[in-house]
């Protein structure tokens, strides 16, 4: 039923996430993946941005591993991980998607939203993709193909959007690295 990219896709994302490498998710791995954004950003660790950042990584952990019946305390494996995030982007659907993935998006708006709208515009774009490590030629194609509405403003909508594209194989920046 899912792609061979999607399937690819999710172990890039177990491997990123498994940031000790140990081959199990658990919750310091997210917080150290939150601790590495803000640092890519350049945001002090005690910031209000990191601050959020980390609560959203939380709580994203505590999702997977409540989802995998492994408790908050608990370590997912790749099969487990597999198995709750599958469920989530592809028979869920979005709204279930959205609710789980938007406090983290807004997380990472908040790290480059320098004038404070709470959208993303192309200066600030180029600034996230420069912090997961896109060039800017690819920067300014994304920022046109995520920008479905053409205002010339990425709204946390379109971005989630666009990292459910992402996984689905439609779209090809990893917006979260
Ligand atoms: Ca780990
Ligand atoms: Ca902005
Ligand atoms: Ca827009």
């Amino acid at each position: 039923m899912t792609t061979a990219v999607a399937q690819d896709r999710l172990t890039q994302r177990f491997e990123k996430w498994d940031t000790n490498g140990d081959g199990a998710l658990e919750l310091a791995d997210f917080q150290e993946e939150a601790r590495r954004i803000a640092e890519a950003f350049a945001k002090d660790s005690s910031s209000p941005e990191t601050r959020n950042l980390l609560n959203a990584f939380t709580g994203l952990f505590e999702y997977l591993a409540t989802q995998a019946g492994v408790g908050k305390n608990g370590s997912l494996s790749e099969e487990q991980f597999r198995a709750v995030t599958e469920r989530l982007i592809f028979q869920e659907g979005e709204a279930s998607f959205n609710r789980v993935m938007r406090p983290v998006i807004k997380g990472v708006i908040g790290m480059c939203d320098d004038n404070h709208d709470g959208q993303i515009n192309g200066d600030e774009f180029a600034i996230w993709l420069g912090a997961v490590g896109v060039d800017k030629d690819e920067a300014r194609a994304a920022f046109d193909q995520i920008d479905t509405s053409g205002d010339g403003q990425l709204s946390t909508e379109e971005l989630l959007a666009a990292v459910r594209s992402f996984h689905f194989g439609k779209l090809n920046v990893p917006l979260l690295g």
